[in-house]
Order: C-alpha cells, then sequence, then structure tokens
C-alpha cells in the first residue's frame, strides 16, 4: 500500500497511519483526504486484522491543518462543499470505527490537525507539541467537530477563549485542561504510543468499539435513554466470546487472550 501523502501499514493487530508532508508540517490536502480515506477503507475490512490504529505525523509537526497554500486567489471557494466532502466524513468515521484510535501528538497540531487529533480516542503528545485552534486567526470557525469537542473536553470556558484567541498552547497545558490524556518525553513518544496501541489491540476489540459509541451517544442522552443503552450493549457483549474468554482468565487466574470477536 503505497501513497503520496500518508505512510500506511497494518502490523498485525495495528494499523499505523502517518501523515507524511513534513515540508508543509502535514497539512491536509485533497489528496491527503483521499488517501486518509482509502486508508480508513482497508482498516474497516474485516480481512484487515486491525484491532487498533496508530495516528502521528512525521517530522517536527503533527498537522498545520488545512494546507492553505492550496487556497490563494481565484473565486472564494465555497469551504462548506470541502468541509462536506473531505473534513467531516472523515471526523465521522474515525468516531464510528469499531475499535481505538490512538494519536500520538509528535509537534505542532493547529487548525483541522488539532481536531483531528482531539477525535482520536487517546491522544498521546510529546513534550515539545503544541495546539492552536488556529481558525479565528483566518477569519474561520472551528471546524472537524472542534466546537463539539472543546467544551466537552476542557470546559466551556476554556473552549471559548481557545477558539476566540487562537493562541498556541503546550502539550503540557492541553493536558491539564483535559484536552489529551498525556504527555510523554519526546523521545519516548513513539515507543510509548505504539506501546498503548499494542495494549489496545489485544483487549476486547468489541467491547472498545461500544465504550466509543456509548460515551458519544451519551452526549445528546437522557441518563434513562442511556441506561437502555447500556444495557443493551452489555446484552450483547455478554454474548461475545471476549467476554467468555475474560471471566474464564479470571478464574482460572491466567491473562485472558482475546480474539476481537
Ligand atoms: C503550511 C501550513 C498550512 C500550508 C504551515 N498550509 N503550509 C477547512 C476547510 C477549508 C478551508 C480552510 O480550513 C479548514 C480547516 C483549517 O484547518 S483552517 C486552519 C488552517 N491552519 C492554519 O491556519 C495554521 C497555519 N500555520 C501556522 O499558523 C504555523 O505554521 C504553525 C503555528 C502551525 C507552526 O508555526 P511554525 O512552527 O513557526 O512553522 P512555520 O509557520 O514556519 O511553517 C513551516 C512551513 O510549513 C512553512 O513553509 P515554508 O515553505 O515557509 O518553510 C509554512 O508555510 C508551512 N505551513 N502550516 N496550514
Amino acid at each position: 500500500m503505497s501513497y503520496a501523502t500518508i505512510l500506511f501499514a497494518i502490523d498485525g493487530p495495528v494499523a499505523r497511519l502517518t501523515l507524511n508532508r513534513p515540508d508543509k508540517l502535514n497539512s491536509f490536502t485533497a489528496e491527503m483526504h483521499g488517501e486518509l480515506a482509502d486508508a480508513f477503507t482497508r482498516i474497516e475490512s474485516p480481512e484487515s486484522g486491525a484491532r487498533a490504529v496508530l495516528i502521528t505525523g512525521t517530522g517536527r509537526g503533527f498537522c498545520a491543518g488545512q494546507d492553505l497554500g492550496q487556497r490563494r486567489g481565484g473565486e472564494a471557494p465555497d469551504l462548506g462543499h470541502t468541509i462536506d466532502t473531505l473534513y467531516n466524513p472523515l471526523i465521522r468515521r474515525m468516531r464510528a470505527l469499531k475499535m481505538p484510535i490512538v494519536c500520538a501528538v509528535n509537534g505542532v497540531a493547529a487548525g483541522a490537525g488539532a481536531n483531528f487529533a482531539f477525535a482520536c480516542d487517546i491522544v498521546l503528545a510529546a513534550r515539545s507539541a503544541s495546539f492552536m485552534q488556529a481558525f479565528a486567526r483566518i477569519g474561520l470557525v472551528p471546524d472537524s467537530g472542534g466546537t463539539w469537542i472543546l467544551p466537552r473536553l476542557a470546559g466551556p470556558a476554556r473552549a471559548r477563549a481557545l477558539a476566540m484567541l487562537a493562541e498556541r498552547i503546550t502539550a503540557e497545558q492541553a493536558a491539564a485542561w483535559g484536552l489529551i490524556w498525556q504527555v510523554v518525553d519526546d523521545d519516548r513518544l513513539a515507543a510509548e504510543a505504539a506501546a498503548l496501541a499494542e495494549r489496545l489491540a489485544a483487549m476486547p476489540t468489541r467491547a472498545l468499539g461500544a465504550i466509543k459509541m456509548a460515551l458519544d451517544a451519551a452526549e445528546t442522552s437522557t441518563l434513562d435513554a442511556q441506561l437502555d443503552r447500556e444495557r443493551d450493549l452489555q446484552r450483547e457483549l455478554g454474548r461475545s466470546a471476549d467476554y467468555a474468554e475474560g471471566v474464564a482468565a479470571f478464574l482460572e487466574k491466567r491473562a485472558p487472550a482475546f480474539k476481537g470477536r
């Protein structure tokens, strides 16, 4: 599988997806969106064997959002079309993917690049990485789910200031505000993120997929509806091979061997 703007490989149960336009801080182009979509189609295929995804970037940046170099001159573009056809499908797909996505933010994550990272399930960042809701600097609103996820992760007061001031914050600040899971030393990021993805890939995949779904659904649910949803998911998972294995392993005092079924 060879692409021009991303690196992609499925190593056993971990799909590794690396944004690879380092000269432009891995900013998004239409071509990159097309390649990401193709990679996700491969990941979603039952034959892929993938049970976790690891996303990162090459070079000193993670992703600087939309490639603004492609946006100069000519008539005013229909950004709604770009969002509708490229960004929204990507974010929807990531949230709906029935396996965990680990993000290793190796450098600056700006604009849609930051919200692409926040759409992942567990985000690690290098100590030198930074995050910026760059949109207001160029007259735009946070997209790629930014207006939805920022207040949920960081609270409404911080979400507003982050979005309006468009200041760059450190990885430490992002962790302190609950935007990401953990900060790790730069030279440990790749190894820690890979270990985390491998650990998740050995877990009961269906349960992890159900956790993603239940937590997102909770954002618009009543407690009553959510209690029913948990019942339904538990009923379904209670019939899974991984649940049987988890209980058997516990009783037999051994490590479980989950298959993601
Ligand atoms: C870039 C970019 C970039 C191209 C750095 N494009 N080249 C959705 C739908 C449709 C349209 C609009 O947008 C969206 C969503 C969005 O994402 S809007 C937000 C777009 N992103 C930004 O506004 C961020 C722009 N970049 C920056 O503010 C800075 O580059 C950051 C703060 C990310 C990093 O700053 P530095 O570490 O100082 O790096 P740099 O600015 O020197 O950038 C390095 C190179 O990367 C440089 O190229 P050059 O040829 O001069 O070395 C930049 O031009 C290029 N680059 N971001 N988004």
